[in-house]
């Protein structure tokens, strides 16, 4: 039975939140597989608003067992924090399996994400300052601290002590900062060690288990294509694998047990932090848009970038994601718009590109080539077929499906669990 993954088409903040909480009542696992507390994730059930940040958006749903896998970056603090704010709330989060192989993120990973940001100036990433690259970095350096390491006093501290090395080194000579104490990070780790204990798992066999016995498995992306480390637009990147080949490496499932990859896409775009973003509008419609939509940052409150649709972008994340179904969503924040751009390609200095450049310098040198589609100037929000929504709408629908590479099954027309136009 199904492995479906879901990610992020463009930048971020598409709505994959609202995607996975939907698909919630058929699900029995869903599995955070890549990034820490720098998602965030706005679900509106009802008349309330959860944010969620390093938890997966399925824990809201009833039933659902939330798996954090391997391949995410876990900061204590934010996951009890986070746990507690939700129990407070009436939302059951007893089911919660922590890979053992999960990567913690420490008090050092956070400072260093800070004064690395600050160092770098102008080549800023704007991070989310949660850590995450330091922690990442640290993964791969073979130098990280893993949640099973919390249960063996002694290599722990060998580890942080290891870990801490080079870092105080750099700290004290290059940033001008104290030093960090091992005791410090290790009395601070073990305080979490006994609460966290009951939720520690082989969360890939539990997963293989799950689905031998025909359990359907929701992969949750965080983050999004564009912001993936290998296949994003590096180094304005996330530091980890956000597509759906890192559902399979940040969870232990094999590929050939994904069935269907769901991309969410917006009807429009936005990005967070630096980087290109050819379609960015810089006049009153890139006021229109982030007012009319609330594009304001889930974790950090920042004011996110927006722009139009850029197709080149959707049918690249068809393609390096397999996807199989898009979900489009906040097509109603298009509601009162005359005339909708759509980017069919670009002009990178003179010459016509139908697909994503690979070379950096020509993505940040890339002029949209639009198309222009007539708005509706109509309220959309409480169409719940696609026969209800108007003649333009449905045209836009169609053309973005005809340009972006795989079916629209899904359309959101508004944030509520239930504004959605179902098709396929
Ligand atoms: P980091 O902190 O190392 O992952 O930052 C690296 C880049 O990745 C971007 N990034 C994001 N972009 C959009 N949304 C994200 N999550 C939050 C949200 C962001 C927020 O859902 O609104 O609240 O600001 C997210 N997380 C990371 C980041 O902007 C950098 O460009
Ligand atoms: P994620 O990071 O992909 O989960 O997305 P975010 O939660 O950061 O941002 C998406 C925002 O759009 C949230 O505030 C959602 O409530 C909201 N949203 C999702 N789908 C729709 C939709 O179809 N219409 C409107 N107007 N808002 C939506
Ligand atoms: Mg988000």
């Amino acid at each position: 039975m199904p492995g479906i993954a879901i990610v992020g088409a463009q930048w971020g903040d598409e709505g994959k939140g609202k995607a996975t909480d939907l698909l919630g009542s058929r699900i029995d696992y869903v599995v955070k597989f890549n990034g820490g507390n720098n998602a965030g994730h706005t679900v509106v059930v009802g008349n309330e608003k959860y944010a969620l940040h390093l938890l997966p958006s399925g824990i809201l749903t009833e039933g659902v067992t939330p798996v954090i896998g391997n391949g995410v970056v876990v900061d204590l603090e934010v996951l009890f924090h986070e746990l507690e704010a939700l129990s407070a709330r009436g939302v059951d989060v007893s089911k919660l399996r922590v890979s053992a192989n999960a990567h913690v993120i420490t008090h050092y990973h956070r400072t260093l994400d800070k004064v690395t940001e600050r160092f770098l100036g102008k080549r800023q990433i704007g991070t989310t300052g949660r850590g995450i690259g330091p922690a990442y970095a640290d993964k791969i350096n073979r130098v990280g601290i893993r949640i099973q390491d919390l249960y063996d006093e002694n290599i722990l501290r060998q580890k942080v002590e290891g870990a801490l090395d080079v870092k105080n080194h750099m700290l004290v000579k290059i940033y001008n900062r104290r030093a960090i104490a091992a005791d410090e990070i290790v009395d601070d780790l073990l305080a979490y060690a006994e609460r966290l204990r009951p939720m520690v798992a082989d969360t890939a066999l539990e997963l293989h288990r799950a689905l031998d016995d025909d359990k359907i498995v929701l992969f949750e992306g965080g983050q999004a294509t564009m912001l993936d480390v290998d296949h994003g637009t590096y180094p304005f990147v996330t530091s980890s694998n956000a597509t759906s080949g890192g559902a399979a490496t940040g969870s232990g499932v094999a590929p050939n047990r994904i069935d269907r990859v769901i991309a969410i896409v917006k009807a429009y775009t936005t990005r967070v932090g630096a980087g290109p973003f050819p379609t960015e509008l810089f006049d009153e419609w890139g006021e229109y848009l982030r007012k009319t939509g609330f594009e304001y940052g889930t974790t950090t409150g920042r004011q996110r970038r927006v722009g139009w649709y850029d197709a080149p972008v959707a049918r690249y994340a068809a393609r390096i994601n397999g996807v199989t179904d898009f979900v489009l969503t906040k097509l109603d924040v298009l509601d009162g718009l005359d005339t909708i751009p759509v980017c069919v390609a670009y002009d990178v200095d003179g010459v016509r590109f139908d697909e994503m450049p690979v070379n950096q310098s020509d993505f940040h040198h890339a002029k949209p080539i639009y198309e222009e589609f007539p708005g509706w100037n109509q309220d959309i929000t409480g169409c719940r077929s696609f026969d209800e929504l108007p003649k333009n709408a449905q045209d836009y629908v169609l053309a973005l499906e005809k340009m972006s590479g795989s079916r629209i099954s899904a359309i959101g027309v508004g944030p509520g669990r239930d504004a959605i136009v179902v098709r396929h």
